[in-house]
């Protein structure tokens, strides 16, 4: 795979001086539904080279503070052996004072990305967008599928989670008394936004924050290309709303965009992850300056 994300040519999407490195994570072994985000990275990354180069809403041109593609890291049946490999590779980045942007891939490769953060920074914010709770502590024999990754990072840093729509009845007893977690289903989300953003400012604190979006948290109208599509769901606005009032009050180290399996002929979902991959760059080169 040759390609790098919007395209860009050097000086821009060179390793030294980029701000921002996609590390591609063609994974799916953790899957339970409709398998294909191994394809996941390969699509969004064709896409975005069709992005423009200017947010309109921020007045930014991130990609001028560099953007660096990673080759593919190798996949590994096991998701405990690949959620190391992706440990360790966002590791190697945080630890060059970069952003790492990991592009799945199942949920499952979040589980590396996270604990890396915490490895380098200490507990942390983990905003999470997801239709799904994944808070199952083993799911198809597995403690690793994609349906138990805020489970394995629980104690990694204060989690919020947004858009939820789908959870198991076990969940909701783990969730049951504790007070930590904040839970704001995307039926809040669909009837009082401005509430939702209260409640999320309200549980944010004052440590470095890792954001991991699930693309089915989004409406499936907007993103059908997901393993597990939900009804419901946040829409475009919506999503970038929450994001950039997010982002411009926190110190973001890491996020990851996971779950797209594409479709063959709807470029639209695609391309809809790029965009919003660039949208949250675009929001980190506004609010967070070099
Ligand atoms: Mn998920």
């Amino acid at each position: 795979m040759e390609l790098n994300f919007l395209g860009l040519e050097p000086p821009y999407c060179n390793f030294d001086s980029a701000r921002f490195v996609i590390i591609p994570v063609p994974y799916d072994a953790s899957t339970c539904y409709k398998a294909g985000a191994r394809s996941g990275p390969e699509a969004l990354l064709a896409a975005s080279a069709q992005m423009e180069l200017f947010d309109e809403e921020t007045g930014t041109e991130a990609w001028k503070d560099g953007i660096h593609t990673l080759e593919p890291i190798n996949p590994v049946i096991d998701p405990e052996k690949m959620g190391k490999r992706v440990q360790q590779a966002t590791e190697t980045i945080l630890g060059q004072g970069k952003i790492p942007v990991i592009i799945g891939g199942d949920h499952s490769v979040s589980i590396g990305s996270i604990r890396a953060a915490h490895a380098l920074h200490g507990p942390l914010n983990i905003i999470q967008i997801d239709a799904h709770a994944d808070l199952r502590d083993r799911y198809q024999s597995s403690a690793f599928s994609h349906a138990c990754v805020m489970r394995r990072i629980w104690n990694l840093g204060h989690i919020i989670q947004i858009g939820i729509r789908s959870i198991s009845y076990e969940e909701m007893v783990f969730l049951k008394g504790r007070s930590r977690p904040r839970l704001l289903w995307a039926r809040q989300v669909s009837s009082d936004l401005e509430s939702v953003l209260c409640a999320v400012k309200q549980g944010l604190k004052d440590l470095p924050t890792y954001i991991t979006i699930d693309l089915d948290g989004l409406d499936p109208g907007i993103m059908p290309a997901v393993g597990t599509p939900e009804p419901g769901g946040l829409g475009w606005y919506e999503t970038l709303y929450i994001l950039q009032r997010i982002i411009e009050n926190c110190h973001i180290v890491g996020f990851d965009v996971v779950e797209l399996s594409p479709i063959p002929g709807l470029h639209f979902a695609d391309y809809t992850a790029a965009r919003l991959i660039y949208k949250i760059m675009s929001y980190i080169s506004r609010h967070q300056g070099l």
